[in-house]
């Protein structure tokens, strides 16, 4: 599998970077126009990928609406070196329409070839997809490896997978990524053997090869099924206590773990990194009203997330299907807001989650000014500013969760319980908000607010509803 060096323990390998800017339909309608504000206005341009192969793809009208080439290889910067790469060099080229030989065309082929040559890169990253057809080309004219956008990608995501279930998925993502691209493809696919340069593999080998790469997609599919039905066991086991979850989700970076640790106390990993988190996790946490939660932490999204993960990923993500609350976690400093929301709203759509009640964190609250914050704090429309560094806001978020939970509502009642029923009173100063107590013979009088399921229990203690 095409892996880059680096945090593994090797050499990090030294990347050109090439930004791609399809300019087709004028640029100059477009400067005044954020790419914010394009993104809000019609998201679906920023997901569409030239995939087709053929020579004569034409180009998307929407693809000219994308957004800022800079602001997406600034993007594409960090991606590199959360796969452990460093950056030798960066070029962005500029076209109306994408060439579908080499998706930039013979002059800029060379003009990479040249800065490979000079700065001794171990290989050129493309931020935009490539078809087996361009990608097969580029290999074939540049002096080393080549990976697009999807294939960096899945890169970060195998080096992050740590359990079982995330690391057969993102090797099944890759494997099917790579079946149609095998022709030929003398340099990174070396092990396969081959032809020198524009040569591939004869038709035999590249028979064998795509067969023996079949065979393992269809084992590694029989290994996840055996793992997902573990965890459906676990799920259902779980499912027999009902406890609500709330999903957190949101940007790669947007601050999820670190949100997550602050609610529940938990230790998972937290870091500057992009798709630090892969595997899905799980913690109990109790909100003010003292009904208890699920809150769970899972893979960030990204602009263009490669579809073929968004698939694969679908067994981890089913804990933001499953959820009855979902936590968009949002960066509130970054200057990339807009965009990044609705690149989240798209892949929760997929994921036909986007009716769920939704809380949106404006997170990092620290690092803007105090008149950003204020203008903040004061904004309406369902949002809660917090950073879950400082601790600031998170009691209003708790606050809003329980707000917004349906499932097992919080009432308040009054309640006449024996002293002798120690077993009702402990579950009473566990499980409630206790506003008023008094004592009146062997009874204790209890002014309570507590979830519905609870109070159900004690039902032969209520006294009149409040
Ligand atoms: N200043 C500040 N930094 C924060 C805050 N929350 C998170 N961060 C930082 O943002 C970076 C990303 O945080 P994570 O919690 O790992 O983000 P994530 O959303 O889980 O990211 P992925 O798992 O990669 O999708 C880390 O360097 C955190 O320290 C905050 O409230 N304020
Ligand atoms: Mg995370």
């Amino acid at each position: 599998m095409a892996r880059l060096r680096g945090s593994t323990g090797t050499q990090a390998e030294r990347a050109v970077l090439v930004g791609v800017d399809i300019t087709a339909r004028s640029r100059s309608t477009r400067p005044g126009l954020s790419a914010a504000r394009m993104a809000a206005s019609r998201p679906e341009a920023l997901v569409d990928q030239i995939r087709d192969d053929s020579p004569t793809a034409s180009v998307p009208d929407s693809l000219s609406t994308s957004l800022d080439a800079d602001e997406s290889l600034a993007e594409f910067r960090e991606l590199v070196a959360s796969a452990g790469g460093i950056v030798a060099a960066e070029l962005m080229q500029r076209r109306a329409r994408p060439d579908p030989a080499t998706l930039i065309g013979a002059g800029k082929v060379e003009e990479i070839a040249g800065v490979v040559a000079s700065t001794e890169a171990d290989l050129v990253l493309f931020d935009h997809d490539l078809t087996p057809t361009q990608l097969r080309n580029l290999e074939a004219a540049l002096p080393c490896r080549v990976l697009d956008r999807t294939q960096l990608i899945l890169d970060i995501f195998a080096r992050h997978a740590r359990t079982s279930e995330g690391q057969l998925q993102v090797e099944l993502a890759q494997l099917e990524y790579m079946l149609p691209r095998l022709t030929g493809r003398g340099k990174s696919m070396s092990q396969l053997g081959g032809g020198i340069g524009t040569r591939g593999p004869g038709e035999t080998q590249l028979e064998t090869d795509r067969r023996k790469i079949q065979r393992r997609i269809d084992q590694v599919k029989t290994d996840l099924e055996a793992v997902r039905r573990v965890r459906k066991q676990q799920r259902q086991r779980r499912e027999s206590t009902p406890v609500p979850t709330v999903a957190l989700v949101g940007y790669t970076n947007a601050g999820k773990s670190t949100l997550f640790n602050r609610l529940t106390g938990a230790h998972v990993l937290q870091s500057s990194r992009m798709f630090a988190t892969l595997d899905p996790k799980l913690r109990a946490i109790e909100l003010p009203s003292r009904r208890k939660i699920l809150l769970s932490d899972t893979v960030g999204f990204i602009r263009n997330l490669p579809h073929t993960l968004v698939t694969s990923f679908r067994a981890t993500l089913e804990e933001v299907e499953q959820a009855e609350i979902l936590l968009h976690v949002r960066d509130a400093a970054s200057t990339y807001g807009e965009e990044q929301k609705s690149q989240v709203e798209k892949v929760l759509g997929e994921l036909e989650s986007l009716s769920k009640p939704r809380i949106e964190v404006l997170n990092k609250i620290d690092l803007l000014s105090d008149s950003e914050q204020q203008g903040l704090l004061t904004r309406s429309g369902g949002e809660v500013a917090v950073s879950a560094q400082t601790g600031e806001g998170i009691d209003t978020l708790l606050a809003a969760i329980d707000a917004a939970l349906q499932s097992d509502p919080v009432i308040d009642a009054e309640l006449e319980v024996p002293q002798s029923d120690g077993a009702a009173l402990a579950s009473i100063e566990a499980g409630m908000v206790v506003h008023q107590r008094s004592y009146e013979g062997n009874s204790v009088l209890l002014r309570v607010s507590g979830p519905t399921s609870l109070l159900g229990r004690l039902r032969k203690y209520r006294g009149r509803e409040l």
